[in-house]
């Protein structure tokens, strides 16, 4: 079974959470500890990205002290070709659809197609979109930002991602946002569309995902949280037991 076959199965049974570590904010030896602690905790699989990563070598140190130190899949988010790493299990390959520059639509994906070819690294494919604020990922990702109130806006992307040929669809308010996506646009989005969501930004506390997996998000992703939590597990262990409905 691929990777991305078994988080079908396994979203269909239960809500899931993911981690998000970017390989900039920590050694890789603090990375691998933020991971052995998320798998703990009940997360599901260890995304590697940022929006503002400088050098692959480092990408590089860190999938390998996280597969040093915890089992879960290894699944690169990278904001460019530039940015993959053979010892990751997956890769996101996925288009920034509302993105102005085709960069991020499909020519850094162009780019790093041979590498993933040849390395044997899963790719998934995942439509991304950013709705507001955005934070950094809106700004280095040149995007037209989806309304927070512009709910056709976001099942038009969702329902197009999905008829792409898509396996998920990821709505994005960017990490660290004050506000996440709203439950509105969750829930209009879930209805709409018949691949997985994952939705991401802004989610730091219990409450906030309980309610969006309420919603009907499939997989939370939670980035901030791994990086400024003193307890991670006991907090990554109260978001994962929240997420349970
Ligand atoms: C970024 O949505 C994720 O892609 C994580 O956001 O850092 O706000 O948890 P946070």
């Amino acid at each position: 079974m691929t990777i991305a076959e078994n988080i079908v199965k396994l979203a269909n049974r239960r809500k899931l959470h993911f981690s998000l570590i970017d390989p900039d904010k920590q050694p890789p030896e603090v990375a691998g500890f933020m991971a052995k602690t998320a798998e703990k905790a009940g997360s599901s699989a260890i995304m590697v990205g940022g929006s503002t990563l400088t050098s692959q070598k480092q990408v590089d140190e860190t999938v390998k002290a996280i597969k040093r130190e915890s089992g879960l899949p290894v699944i690169l988010f990278p904001s460019g070709a530039k940015f993959l790493s053979k010892h990751a299990d997956a890769v996101f390959f996925m288009s920034l659809l509302n993105s102005r520059n085709l960069d991020y639509v499909i020519r850094e994906h162009v780019k790093g197609a041979h590498f993933v070819k040849n390395s044997g690294i899963e790719p998934i494919s995942m439509g991304y979109v950013i709705v507001e604020p955005g934070m950094t990922a809106g700004r280095i990702g040149e995007v037209d930002l989806v309304m927070r109130t512009d709910i056709d806006d976001a099942i038009g992307y969702g329902l197009s991602a999905q008829y792409l040929g898509m396996n998920f669809f990821y709505l994005e308010a960017g990490s660290g946002a004050t506000e996440s996506v709203s439950d509105e646009m969750i829930k209009a989005v879930k209805r709409n569309i018949d691949i997985p969501l994952i939705v991401g930004g802004g989610i730091r506390d219990v409450k906030t995902a309980r309610e969006k997996a309420l919603a009907g998000a499939d997989i939370i992703v939670t980035g901030t949280t791994l990086e400024k939590e003193k307890n991670l597990k006991q907090a990554l262990k109260e978001i994962v037991q929240a997420m349970e409905i």
